[in-house]
C-alpha cells in the first residue's frame, strides 16, 4: 500500500499554502485556498467521527454551497466514496440510489428532513442535514469533530465517486470513478485549455454532475486558479461577474440564454479568455451567433459520466463548430460498426468507443452490464454515434442509446414510460425528445389510451409528480390512437420525433 492519496496530494494539498481566494462568493465574500482546505479536512474528520471507513459511500442531496463542494474533497481525503444527488430527485428516486449504493451516510437538505428521514431509515443509511447556508446537523457534527491532519492512503484505482447514470432498462447504474480517472483528466484538461493560477472560472453549473464537480473544479484546482462560485445559472449574475472572470464552462443553454440578453457584447467579454461548452450538442448556429456578438469562438468538448472528458476542440488551433474536436492526450477514440464491433475506416459513421486512464472502473455491482459495455480490450462502448472528419475532429452525429438531454440533464425515456404506463387509462406510451429553443430538447409523452378511457394531459402531468423529478416530467402530452411500429413491432420513435418536431418551436 502506498502512503499517498493522489487526489488529495495533487489537487487539494496545494490549497494549504494559499491565503488568496479560492472561491469568490455571491455576497462579495471570499474563501481562501487554506480556508477551503480547512473545510475539507474538517469534513474528513467528521466522516471519521461518524464511523465511515475507506470505501464506504457518502450520499449527498444538498444545495450548492462551499460546504457542499468540500464534501467531495473531504470524502476523497478520508477515502470515502462520494455519491452526489440532484436536489430535484423525489424521495422515491433517492431511495433507489441509497439502497443500490448501500450508502452509510446520507446528507439531506434541512428543508426535506421530514420527507427523507424515513427513506434513509428504510435504506439503512444514517441521515444528517446540510443546508445551503452551511447549517444543519452535519454542520454541527463538523464543529465537534477534529480536522484530519493527513489523508487516507489510496491507490490510483481506488474509488473516489459513484455517479449514477441511467440505462436502457430505466434503472440507473452507478459508474465507479477512481482517483486516477479524475486526476488524469484534470491534469490533461488544465494543460489542454491552458489554465494557470491567474484563471478565474465563472462557476454556475450544478455540482452533482461530472461537468460542474469534476471538469470545472478539478481543472481549476490542478492549475491553482480560483472560481466565482454562483448558486445556479442566473444571467444577471453572469453578466455582473463576467468582467472579473477569465473562463466560463456551461451547457449550451448557458450560451443561448446569454445570447438572449443584449448586454452580452464584445466589451463585456474583454477579460474572458475561454468559453467552454459541453454535456449536450452546441448548435453550429449558437456557435456562430456567439462569435458574431463577442468575437469569441466557444470551445466545445465531449464527455460522459463514465469517462470524464474524451475529446476537445483545441485551445490554440481551429475550433470547429459542429465538432467536439480531436481526442484529448492519452484518450483513444475508435469508431466501430454498431452491429459487429469491427473498427470502421476513417470518415465512416459508427459507434464511438473510448479507452484511456479516464475510463471508469465499471458499474457498481452490475458485472454483466459492465461486461456488456466495456470490451475485453478496455474500450468502452459509449452509445454515441460519430465520425471523424479528415482532420481528425470528431463529430457526434446521434445517439444509439435512447436518451433525451434537456438543458444538460439526461432523461431516460424508458424510466418515464414505466411511470406513464402504470397510470390508469394509459395503454402504452412513448417518450421522446423534441427540439426546444432553451433546453435543446424537451420531453414529450405520446400516450395511447385504453379503450374507452379519456386522458387529460393536466391530470397525467400531476400523476407523475411523486415518481419523477420535475426535469424528467413531460413538458407536453400528446394523445394518439396508436403508436407507429415497424414490422418487428418496435415503436418508431424517429417517426414520432418527426411528427412532433414543431411542438416546442416557440420555446
Ligand atoms: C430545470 N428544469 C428543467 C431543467 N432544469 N427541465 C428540464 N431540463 C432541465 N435541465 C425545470 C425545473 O424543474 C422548473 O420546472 C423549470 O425548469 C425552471 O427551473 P429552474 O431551476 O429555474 O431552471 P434553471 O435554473 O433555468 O435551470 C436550467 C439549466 C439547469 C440552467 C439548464 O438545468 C442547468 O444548470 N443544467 C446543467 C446541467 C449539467 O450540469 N449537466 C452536466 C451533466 P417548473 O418551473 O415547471 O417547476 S455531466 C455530463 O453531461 C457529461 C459528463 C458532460 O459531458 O459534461
Ligand atoms: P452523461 O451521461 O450525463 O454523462 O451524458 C453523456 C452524454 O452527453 C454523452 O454520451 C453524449 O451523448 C452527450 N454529450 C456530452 N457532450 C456532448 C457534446 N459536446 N456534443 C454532443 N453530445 C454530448
Amino acid at each position: 500500500m502506498t502512503d499517498t492519496n493522489p487526489l488529495h496530494d495533487r489537487l487539494l494539498a496545494p490549497l494549504k499554502g494559499r491565503a488568496d481566494p479560492f472561491l469568490h462568493l455571491p455576497d462579495g465574500g471570499t474563501l481562501s485556498g487554506a480556508g477551503f482546505y480547512g473545510l475539507c479536512a474538517q469534513i474528513a474528520g467528521t466522516l471519521d467521527a461518524q464511523g465511515l471507513r475507506p470505501g464506504d459511500r457518502l450520499a449527498a442531496q444538498v444545495e450548492k454551497s462551499p460546504q457542499a463542494l468540500a464534501l467531495f474533497y473531504g470524502a476523497a481525503m478520508a477515502g470515502v466514496v462520494f455519491l452526489p444527488l440532484n436536489p430535484a430527485y423525489t424521495a422515491e428516486e433517492v431511495a433507489y440510489f441509497l439502497e443500490n449504493a448501500g450508502a452509510a451516510l446520507f446528507l439531506a437538505d434541512p428543508g426535506r428532513e421530514g420527507v427523507m428521514a424515513p427513506v434513509a431509515a428504510r435504506c439503512g443509511a444514517r441521515m444528517l442535514t446540510l443546508g445551503a447556508d452551511g447549517r444543519g446537523s452535519f454542520a454541527e457534527a463538523m464543529h465537534a469533530a477534529a480536522p484530519r491532519e493527513t489523508a487516507t492512503p489510496r491507490a490510483e484505482d481506488d474509488l473516489a465517486a459513484l455517479l449514477y447514470t441511467s440505462g436502457t432498462t430505466g434503472r440507473s447504474k452507478g459508474a465507479m470513478i477512481s482517483q486516477r480517472n479524475l486526476l488524469s483528466n484534470a491534469e490533461v484538461l488544465a494543460e489542454a485549455w491552458a489554465f494557470t493560477d491567474l484563471d478565474v472560472l465563472l462557476h454556475a453549473l450544478p455540482i452533482f454532475h461530472t461537468h460542474g464537480l469534476f471538469v470545472a473544479t478539478n481543472t481549476v484546482l490542478a492549475s491553482g486558479g480560483s472560481m466565482i462560485f454562483l448558486p445556479r445559472l442566473d444571467v444577471e449574475a453572469l453578466i455582473a461577474w463576467m468582467p472579473r472572470a477569465t473562463c466560463l464552462m456551461g451547457v449550451p443553454t448557458f450560451y443561448t440564454r446569454l445570447l438572449d440578453d443584449p448586454r452580452l457584447t464584445r466589451d463585456l467579454v474583454t477579460h474572458m479568455r475561454l468559453f467552454v461548452s459541453g454535456s449536450a450538442p452546441l448548435l453550429a448556429e449558437t456557435h456562430a451567433a456567439f462569435e458574431a456578438r463577442t468575437g469569441q469562438r466557444i470551445l466545445e468538448r465531449y464527455g460522459m459520466t463514465e469517462t470524464n472528458m474524451n475529446t476537445s476542440n483545441p485551445y490554440a488551433g481551429e475550433r470547429r463548430a459542429g465538432t467536439v474536436g480531436p481526442p484529448l492526450p492519452g484518450v483513444e477514440v475508435r469508431i466501430t460498426d454498431p452491429e459487429t464491433g469491427a473498427e470502421l475506416a476513417r470518415g465512416e459513421t459508427g459507434m464511438v468507443e473510448l479507452r484511456g486512464p479516464n475510463v471508469f472502473q465499471g458499474y457498481w455491482q452490475m458485472p454483466e452490464k459492465t461486461a456488456a459495455e466495456i470490451r475485453a480490450d478496455g474500450f468502452f462502448i459509449s452509445g454515441d454515434l460519430g465520425r471523424f472528419d479528415p482532420d481528425g475532429y470528431l463529430q457526434i452525429v446521434g445517439r444509439q442509446k435512447d436518451l433525451i438531454i434537456a438543458g444538460g440533464y439526461n432523461i431516460y425515456p424508458k424510466e418515464v414510460e414505466l411511470v406513464l404506463d402504470a397510470l390508469p387509462g394509459v395503454q402504452e406510451s412513448a417518450v421522446i425528445g423534441v427540439p426546444h429553443s432553451d433546453l435543446g430538447e424537451a420531453v414529450l409523452a405520446v400516450l395511447v389510451p385504453e379503450p374507452g378511457a379519456v386522458l387529460e394531459p393536466g391530470a397525467v402531468m400531476a400523476a407523475v409528480g411523486d415518481s419523477l423529478a420535475r426535469f424528467k416530467q413531460p413538458r407536453a402530452v400528446a394523445v394518439v390512437p396508436e403508436l407507429p411500429r415497424n414490422t418487428m413491432g418496435k415503436v418508431q420513435k424517429a417517426a414520432l420525433r418527426e411528427r412532433f418536431a414543431g411542438q416546442f418551436a416557440a420555446g
